[in-house]
């Protein structure tokens, strides 16, 4: 037996090495991303989608204004407060640092007092509307992660649209209207984000929340919320986001709609906080924002696990031999099944559209034709036991079986064992682990101790009532009355050793 086992072995190896070859040795790792946490139940694997942490991305951007010159400070100029108008002693000066209020301090560090802010001109040319276009541009396709929320230090504007565009800036949709009548301004029903359900979650709404009571303090924030969005379909306390990950994955026009390359926040009428706008004091009308909070993760279609910010730009770092800033094709000289992003979900259906060497199949081929055989469908080598059929399709792929993976369908998924095809797993120490002191043997089967059975030794043998024993156990029941017997007998013998 041991003696055919190590014939069968030198037999294999060769073969074994050159297939080895053509394969990076680390293969399967590059299925899913998985890291070791600590639960529980002790150290476990926890697969994850591939995808880079999300962050603060306003780090990442850069910001145009639209007009340029709309900024407040050239001229330097004096601004009256918009909740007494009488207090006009605040200067604006470009030229004076401590005085200026360029777009960057829309983006540094808050938590200062008093705050840092971004201001505009004032509304001197009433009654042309006071118009500015905010533009945040990326030039990466990023995924929005939790709320964007813009804090204001004016009054929040009356009339408000946040948009975005997923093509560098050439088309924008709109996000949100914001205004204090949206019937007015917009010609929209006013509603708010709680109003939508999961049919209606990607309809574009006017809110009222965010436009109003411009002097009280803690009214200062406008909001896009990403985070309401998500809990109609994880939860209102986003417990289920295998839920959201699952919609996310077939239903593009979800996606997308997370998705951007650049937001652009449209001010269209400052706050006046009065029906009437007072033209002898045009220096109370004015936008000015303290903080913009945008966060999210690059877009790397599940196929990078990082992204990095060099030479003032972003990319993924490509896994799975794809390229493009968001892995959004193959690397030159490999091709893909037919291409699709990664999955979000965990596996077996988190396993990413890898993309494979396109020589593999030319070379094998010229080898088979020198030996004479001429046998297309034997041209792929597709592992007869991982693979639907041994013939491979018109692009030269093996179809593979549930477990199997690799080009020639001849490795497993983490999961499952290769015997003869890869068979589900039964036990491994790492997530599934034989139970009540079973031992793992070969990731096959677990042996049980006496007292228990099942596949994971998780069923008592024996059940407390009468003759309750597991019928598959073939075991004696041991009845109550015996195991007390047994238990007096040992504590009498210990009593007398004593
Ligand atoms: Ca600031």
């Amino acid at each position: 037996m041991s003696m055919w086992l190590v014939l069968t072995v030198q037999v294999i190896w060769p073969g074994l090495c050159l297939a080895m070859q053509h394969y990076p040795t680390t293969w399967g790792h590059y299925d899913i991303c998985k890291s070791q946490v600590y639960t529980d139940e002790g150290l476990t694997w926890d697969y994850m989608a591939c995808q880079p942490e999300a962050t603060d991305m306003t780090k990442y951007l850069k910001v145009t204004l639209d007009p340029p010159n709309i900024t407040c400070g050239d001229p330097p100029e004096t601004y009256c407060a918009l909740e007494n108008p009488y207090m006009c002693n605040n200067e604006c000066d470009a030229a004076t640092e401590e005085l200026a209020h360029p777009p960057e301090l829309m983006f540094d560090f808050e938590g200062r007092n008093p705050t840092t802010f971004w201001q505009s001109s004032s509304w001197r040319k009433y009654p042309k509307p006071l118009v500015v276009n905010i533009t945040l541009s990326w030039n990466k396709t990023i995924e929005l992660t939790d709320d964007i929320v813009i804090t204001f230090e004016s009054g929040r504007p009356e009339q408000m649209v946040l948009e975005k565009s997923l093509d560098y800036g050439r088309t924008w949709q709109p996000y949100q209207f914001y205004a204090t009548d949206c019937l007015d301004a917009f010609t929209m029903e006013p509603k708010t984000v709680q109003e939508l359900s999961q049919f209606t979650l990607l309809d574009i709404i006017c809110t009222e929340e965010y436009s109003r009571g411009y002097v009280w303090k803690y009214d200062k924030t406008v909001r896009f919320e990403i985070k309401d969005r998500f809990a109609l379909f994880a939860g209102p306390r986003l417990h289920n986001m295998a839920s959201l990950y699952g919609q996310l994955d077939t239903t593009k026009n979800l996606r997308d709609f997370f998705t951007i390359t650049d937001l652009r926040i449209r001010l269209l009428r400052p706050a006046t906080g009065a029906t009437m706008v007072d033209e002898s004091n045009l220096s109370r009308y004015f936008y000015a924002i303290s903080d913009i909070k945008v966060h999210g993760r690059c877009k790397c279609n599940l196929h990078a696990n990082s992204c990095v910010f060099e030479k003032e730009k972003l990319s993924c770092e490509c896994e799975h031999n794809t390229t493009g800033p968001d892995c959004g094709r193959c690397k030159r000289n490999y091709q893909g099944r037919a291409w699709s992003a990664g999955s979000y979900l965990p596996i077996p259906k988190g396993t990413a559209n890898i993309c494979v060497p396109n020589n593999i199949s030319p070379v094998i081929r010229q080898n088979v034709s020198s030996l004479g055989v001429a046998n297309r469908n034997q041209d792929c080598n597709c592992n007869p036991f991982g693979s639907e059929s041994d013939h491979c399709n018109g692009t030269g792929f093996c179809k593979c079986k549930a477990g199997a993976t690799g080009v020639k369908c001849h490795e497993c998924l983490p999961g499952y064992l290769w015997d003869n095809g890869c068979k589900s797993r039964v036990c491994d120490n790492e997530l599934l682990r034989c139970q009540n002191g079973g031992v793992c043997v070969n990731n096959v089967r677990c042996q049980c101790p006496p007292a228990f059975s099942g596949l994971l030794c998780e069923k008592p043998r024996c059940e407390s009532e009468a003759g309750g024993c597991d019928p598959d156990s073939g075991q004696t029941p041991l009845s109550h009355s015996a195991f007390l017997l047994l238990l007096t007998s040992a504590c009498v013998l210990l009593l007398t050793r004593l």
